[in-house]
């Protein structure tokens, strides 16, 4: 199958309304189409933006792009048949890999045939009389479903700071979450790049190896653990076939869908030699799991402390200039309490002699000039290439770009004006038969994303399978139900560090204008898959099934 799709799927021009249509062919809209068509014998098509599946994956090719989550885990595990034929060649796998996978996911069952590539959905809107979505695309395209399910991901729309002048700006500029698919010449280039987040870190190394000079304007500095990326052995590789329900299973039982414990102990139970001792082995290990050697680290400051200050000392053992150490040491916000990155030569990249780094947050970005970047001291960059790694509108972003009208034509950008509010991450009031994969609310960007998005599919199956034994084609949560689950959200994020971070975008503060509300869940995937199927067992409170054609009905 080829990786990018020119031809159109076999059922274009039938305008019958479809039982669902999903918007996205990565991750969650693969398996929803899976479950939907091939368990639920569902009359199903997915819409893709892109020009082919991916989804996130399809975008974002940036220099260096590859996933933190280790390849073992960052895949599907619903059949250990697909599991055990796919091999990872390395620890984490690269973007390409990624979409090769889904590409071989996606031939295995068949999926192709019923998505609709290099198609966007620019409105959505609720027929209440027909109980029917009705979808446009960016063709002029009009089609219906009685189920819409959004499987668009939580970082997909690109986040691109309103920086005056850069419409002037006379180089070439990219985000990284649309690189161009052929990728950028950065030889013999000067090349800015704006952003340390998780893709910025893993982006410096490589655009440094390639660039005649790379400047890196940093607003917040950031922390960052080796990734440790290698080729995987042949011995692993046997593990992991042989392993696929063991792994399945510590995947779903864990806090956020890793494939390894947190350990029960605090930071303040082992002597500071002890400390020292595990952080160090767990630095040479590398990876996400550094975080997960104690329970506290994101509870209770003082214990956060200690972490934070282990990395703080490793960044200033790395970077020789004692004033670039001095400036990327300078991190302002609890340990994980943003995303951590994982890296690859993050901090030694600034050993290099072309790599300069710039404080952003002491002399902001005053403008982009036709020629570089002006701070507002004065100083001038001279740049042929601006790199945005500036980050995603995310989690609501993607599900606003739909244009999604419910119940009585009013829009999901009012429903949210105050800040996403769903109930489980599933389901919004006012917007019936409407699921959210992964939606604000749900675990999702606090989790492995494949481990969440298997549970959020398969309980959206179960609940359609259910509602159709019954004989109803109506589904919508209440807005008590939903404020209850507002009310949760809230709480679970005020026993953690997490929201303590102003600019985080967890909290959707990279967004100007966009409310400051913490959005996902941070209870836990294991908590929450557990709440999920108990709200299932008890009949679905919460949600209330309806024949389909309410008005119709009535
Ligand atoms: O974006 P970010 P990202 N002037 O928002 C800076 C996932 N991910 O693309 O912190 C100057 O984290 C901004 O500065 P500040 C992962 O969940 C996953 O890196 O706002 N700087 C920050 O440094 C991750 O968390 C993988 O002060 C500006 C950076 O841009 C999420 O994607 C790999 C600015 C944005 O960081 C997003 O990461 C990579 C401005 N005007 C990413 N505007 C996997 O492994 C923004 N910044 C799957």
């Amino acid at each position: 199958m080829p990786l990018d799709h020119a031809a159109p799927p076999q059922n274009i021009g039938d305008t019958k309304p479809r039982d669902a249509i999903i918007i996205g062919a990565g991750f969650s809209g693969l398996y929803q189409l899976h479950c939907l068509r091939d368990r639920l014998g569902m009359r199903v098509e997915v819409l893709e933006a892109g020009g082919g599946v991916g989804g996130t994956w399809y975008w974002n090719r940036y220099p260096g792009a590859r996933c933190d989550s280790e390849s073992h885990s960052y895949c599907y595990t619903f059949s250990a048949e697909i599991f055990r034929e796919w091999e990872w060649t390395e620890r984490y796998p690269g973007h390409a890999e990624i979409r090769r996978y889904l590409n071989h996911v996606s031939d295995r069952l068949d999926l192709a045939r019923d998505i609709r590539f290099n198609t966007r959905v620019t409105a959505c809107r609720w027929d209440e009389p027909a109980g029917l979505w009705r979808l446009t695309t960016q063709h002029g395209e009009e089609l219906s479903a009685r189920f819409l399910i959004t499987a668009v991901g939580c970082l997909s729309t690109a986040n691109i700071p309103k920086i005056p002048g850069l419409e002037a700006f006379r180089g070439d500029w990219y985000h990284t979450g649309t690189w161009p698919h052929e990728g950028v010449a950065f030889a013999g280039k000067r090349v800015g790049q704006i952003g340390t987040g998780s893709t910025g870190i893993q982006a410096v190394p490589v655009i440094a190896e390639e660039a005649a000079h790379l400047t890196v304007f940093q607003r917040t500095a950031n922390y960052s653990v080796p990734a440790r990326n290698q080729p995987l052995t042949s011995e692993f590789k046997a593990w992991v076939r042989d392993n696929w329900a063991e792994i399945r299973r510590v995947t779903q039982s864990t806090v956020n869908g890793h494939p390894f414990m947190i350990e029960d102990r605090s930071v303040h139970a082992v002597s500071d030699e002890e400390l020292h001792a595990i952080l160090e082995r767990a630095w040479e290990r590398g990876g996400l799991q550094f975080r997960a050697n104690f329970r506290d680290v994101l509870l209770d400051e003082t214990a956060n402390v200690k972490l934070a200050d282990f990395v703080r000392a490793k960044i200033r053992g790395m970077v020789q200039d004692p004033a670039k150490a001095a400036m990327l040491a300078d991190i302002d916000h609890p340990y994980g309490a943003k995303r951590p990155p994982i890296d690859s030569g993050y901090f030694e990249a600034f050993n290099r002699d072309n790599v300069a780094l710039v404080d952003v947050r002491a002399d902001p970005i005053e403008c982009i000039t036709p020629t570089g970047i002006r701070l507002r001291s004065g100083a001038e960059h001279a740049l042929d290439v601006i790199v945005f790694a500036t980050g995603f509108d995310a989690m609501t972003g993607p599900l606003m770009a739909l244009n999604i009208e419910g119940e009585g034509g009013q829009r999901l950008a009012d429903a949210w004006a105050a800040g996403p509010q769903t109930y489980l991450g599933l389901q919004v009031a006012g917007f019936p038969n409407l699921f959210t994969v992964t939606g604000p609310g749900s675990p999702s960007v606090l989790c492995n994303m494949p481990v969440c998005i298997e549970q959020h599919v398969e309980w959206i199956t179960d609940c359609l399978g259910h509602l159709r034994a019954l004989g109803l084609e109506r589904i919508e949560t209440t807005a008590e139900a939903m404020a209850d689950w507002g009310a949760e959200v809230q709480r679970v994020a005020n026993l953690t560090l997490l929201p303590k971070v102003p600019h985080s975008w967890y909290l959707g503060a990279n967004v100007p204008g966009k409310p400051r509300v913490f959005m996902p869940y941070a209870g836990g995937m294991a908590r929450y898959r557990q709440h999920c199927a108990e709200v299932a067992a008890k009949g679905y409170p919460g949600f209330i099934m309806e024949h389909g054609q309410r008005a119709a009905a009535e």
